[in-house]
C-alpha cells in the first residue's frame, strides 16, 4: 500500500473512530434529577443551580432541579432518591436523624460553635464531615457529596420569651428528628415533629405556639407573620446534606 493510500485509510478510520465517540457521548448524556427542600432564591436552590452550572460545563449531562412541594417533603425526596427514581437530593439531617440516627449529631444544642468562621472551618476541615459521615451515608446507599451550614437556629414563639420557663405550656415545633424533641422538653417545652408543609398553618391556627429555623427561612416562609417573636438562643446551626 502506498504512503498515501495508507493515510487516507487513517484519516478514515479516524473520521469514524470520532463520529463513534461523539454519538456514544450523546448516548451516555443523561438529565439527572436534584431535588431540594427550598423554594426559589434560597440557600439550597443558590447551591442546586450553582451545581447544576458545573455539571452542565463540565459534561454532556443536563440537572433539572425541583424545588420544595414539586415532588413532595423532605421524606418523599429522600425515599425518591434511594429508590434511584432521583439521583441527587439535598436533605437536612433535622429529617435524615431517623434515617441515619448519627446525623442527629448537629442538633445537640450548645455544640456548635457560633462564631461564623470556625463554623465554616468545621465543615471543611473536621474529620466527622470529611470521613466519618461519608460513610455513614453509603451504608444507606447513599454518595454524600456535600454537608454545609445554612444559619444560626433562631426560634419564632407567639410571645416573648427571655428565660427557659417561657417556654412552658408552649408547642414547639421541630423537624422530625428524635433529638430536637429531647432538646425542647429540656428546654421545659412541648416539641412537636413536623413536616415542613404544615408549618405555616400549624401556627397560624395556634396548634402550635413556635418553631425554631435560620433568619432567611422566616423571611422566606413568611414564618415571622405568624410567629413574630424571634428568641436568639445561640443553640445550633441549621446543617444540610
Ligand atoms: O424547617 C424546615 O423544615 C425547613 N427549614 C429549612 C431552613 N430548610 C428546609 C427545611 O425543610
Amino acid at each position: 500500500m502506498s504512503t498515501m493510500s495508507k493515510f487516507k485509510k487513517l484519516a478514515g478510520f479516524s473520521a469514524f473512530a470520532f463520529a463513534a465517540m461523539t454519538a456514544a457521548n450523546s448516548v451516555n448524556a443523561a438529565n439527572w434529577r436534584y431535588a431540594h427542600e427550598e423554594y426559589e432564591g434560597d440557600v439550597q436552590d443558590v447551591f442546586a443551580y450553582d451545581f447544576k452550572e458545573y455539571i452542565e460545563d463540565n459534561s454532556d449531562h443536563t440537572l433539572q432541579i425541583y424545588r420544595f412541594g414539586e415532588l413532595g417533603e423532605s421524606d418523599d425526596i429522600m425515599e425518591q432518591t434511594q429508590a434511584g427514581i432521583l439521583n441527587f437530593v439535598n436533605q437536612s439531617p433535622g429529617f435524615t436523624g431517623s434515617l441515619i440516627p448519627e446525623a442527629q449529631i448537629f442538633f445537640i444544642p450548645y455544640l456548635m460553635p457560633t462564631d461564623m468562621d470556625t463554623v465554616i472551618k468545621f465543615f471543611r476541615e473536621s474529620e466527622a464531615i470529611n470521613e466519618d459521615f461519608p460513610e455513614l451515608y453509603a451504608q444507606n446507599g447513599l454518595e454524600l457529596l456535600q454537608m454545609y451550614p445554612e444559619g444560626e437556629m433562631v426560634v419564632t414563639v407567639d410571645e416573648p420569651v427571655s428565660k427557659p420557663e417561657d417556654f412552658n405550656n408552649k408547642k414547639i415545633r421541630v423537624m422530625t428528628n428524635p433529638l430536637l424533641s429531647e432538646t425542647y422538653s429540656a428546654f421545659g417545652a412541648t416539641p412537636t415533629p413536623l413536616p415542613w408543609g404544615e408549618v405555616y398553618g400549624a401556627l397560624q391556627t395556634n396548634m402550635i405556639q413556635g418553631q425554631e429555623n435560620p433568619i432567611f427561612w422566616i423571611e422566606s416562609g413568611g414564618l415571622y407573620e405568624v410567629s413574630p417573636n424571634l428568641v436568639f438562643t445561640s443553640h445550633g446551626w441549621f446543617t444540610t446534606a
